[in-house]
């Protein structure tokens, strides 16, 4: 297995719209399993394929406590949203970068797992927040979207000042 290099914002590779996944074949065993691994190590509790720059429906989820309960989701979709709960959110995409985001409270969603069986997941809390926040990433949209302009514009400067330190 190996570690994947995350894209990070505003890179413009993070807002392409990812395709669906056609076959689940050993390629994208493969992928899931290094997607994980990038996850686990980060650490994180989602990781999409967009941010490791594969544009593919995949996604993968832990956000037990125990880090023991993985979720690899093929073609998510969103079946139905309701409620709503504001949460602090980060991005494994925009290091050091928290800020409340209003998201649904309980999501349904269907998708494929590695056996290519239809499964269903109902999340409430932050299973629920991590689902529809790894789900933006597919759709080409990282969490500080949902922020005013004024918050978007200082984040960026500030992650430019932090590249011109790091470079
Ligand atoms: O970058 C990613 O997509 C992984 C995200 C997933 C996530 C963000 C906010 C809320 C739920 C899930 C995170 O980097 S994982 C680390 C994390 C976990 C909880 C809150 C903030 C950051
Ligand atoms: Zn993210």
């Amino acid at each position: 297995m190996s570690l994947l290099p995350i894209l990070r914002f505003p890179d413009p590779r993070l807002k392409k719209i990812a395709t669906r996944v056609e076959r689940v074949d050993e390629t994208m065993r493969r992928l899931a399993r290094d997607m994980a691994e990038t996850m686990y190590e980060a650490p994180g509790i989602g990781l999409a394929a967009t941010q490791v720059d594969v544009h593919k429906r995949l996604i993968v989820i832990d956000a037990s406590e125990t880090r023991d309960q993985l979720l690899t989701l093929i073609n998510p979709e969103i079946l139905a949203l309701d409620g709503l709960q504001v949460c602090e959110e980060g991005c494994l995409s925009v290091p050091g970068i928290y800020d409340k985001v209003g998201r649904a409270e309980h999501v349904v969603v269907r998708y494929l797992d590695l056996d290519e069986q239809e499964q269903t997941v109902e999340a409430w809390g932050l299973l629920a927040v991590c689902l529809q926040h790894e789900i933006d990433h597919l759709e080409g949209r990282v969490f500080v979207e949902h922020l005013s302009q004024l918050k978007q514009v200082r984040i960026k400067n500030k992650l430019a000042k932090q590249a011109k330190i790091t470079a």
